[in-house]
């Protein structure tokens, strides 16, 4: 892994057997950085693939267990067609260059959210993804397309209440069944949530899994977040639980 002087400084303060098992990231502020640049907010979204490149590298180097990625939310349909249009060519020209390499680091690939009203093209791509990586074992890489937290949690309900044994006027649901229904099912909850572009909100992202997430939040818009940017939030989450770990509500 190529490291400039800054950041493996940083890498060599953070605990190499303390890093999160699971990342989530909300990735904003691709638009705002193109409009401060005067390009087309298409550019953004390019830039921003860029940098799901190199986290992604840098996770699994890392040895994180899980990042989880939101690239688009089921409030993104009412943004301009031609901008759901160009979003939408991104999960193929991602997997086109990056499936290789996935596939050579053992990375596992998961898709979080409803696939039905995705365009084949990006179904095609993703269920190839899915498909060349369902066997590796080391980082799950999921993305949120389509992903909602209110629709997944009424779907957990739908499929909870599908499930149950007919004849019984009372039912037990543990947290552990529930949770069993999501998309997330088989991950471990967030250990860290950072969203990137300067909002403090949690945006309908995974709000069952994030209940004892810590948060953390930077005005760097998405294309500009780098490898450092992530050792620092992973230094602070480091300090968190060394502080509070003990005392925590888990
Ligand atoms: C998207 C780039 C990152 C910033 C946020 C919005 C734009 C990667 C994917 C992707 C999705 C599924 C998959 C492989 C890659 C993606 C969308 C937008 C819709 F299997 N980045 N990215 N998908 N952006």
């Amino acid at each position: 892994m190529q490291l400039n002087p800054e950041e493996k400084e940083t890498l060599q303060k953070i605990d190499r057997r303390l890093v999160p098992a699971h990342v989530a990231i909300i990735m904003d502020g691709n638009g705002r950085w193109a409009r401060a640049k005067g390009l087309p907010r298409s550019a953004g979204h390019r830039q921003g693939v860029e940098t799901v490149r190199e986290i992604v590298r840098f996770c699994s180097y890392l040895g994180i267990k899980a990042l989880t990625l939101f690239a688009f939310s089921t409030e993104n349909w009412h943004r301009p067609a031609e901008e759901v249009n160009f979003l939408m060519s991104l999960p193929e020209q991602y997997l086109q260059t990056e499936l290789p390499e996935l596939v050579k680091n053992n990375v596992m690939v998961k898709l979080l959210g409803d696939p039905q009203r995705l365009p084949e093209q990006v179904t095609r791509a993703i269920d190839e993804g899915l498909a060349a990586t369902a066997k590796n074992s080391g980082m799950t890489l999921s993305f949120a397309l389509n992903y909602g937290a209110r629709m997944e949690i009424l779907r957990a309900v739908e499929a909870l209440i599908r499930d149950l044994p007919e004849n019984k006027d009372e039912v037990a649901v543990s947290e552990e069944l529930f949770a069993a229904h999501l998309y997330t099912a088989g991950l471990p909850d967030p250990d860290l949530l950072i969203r990137t572009g300067g909002e403090y909100r949690i945006s309908n992202f995974l709000l069952w899994q994030l209940a004892y997430s810590e948060l953390w939040f930077t005005p760097v818009y998405w294309p500009d977040f780098s490898k450092q940017h992530l050792l620092e939030a992973i230094t602070e989450f480091q300090q968190r639980e060394r502080r509070y770990g003990r005392a925590s509500g888990k």
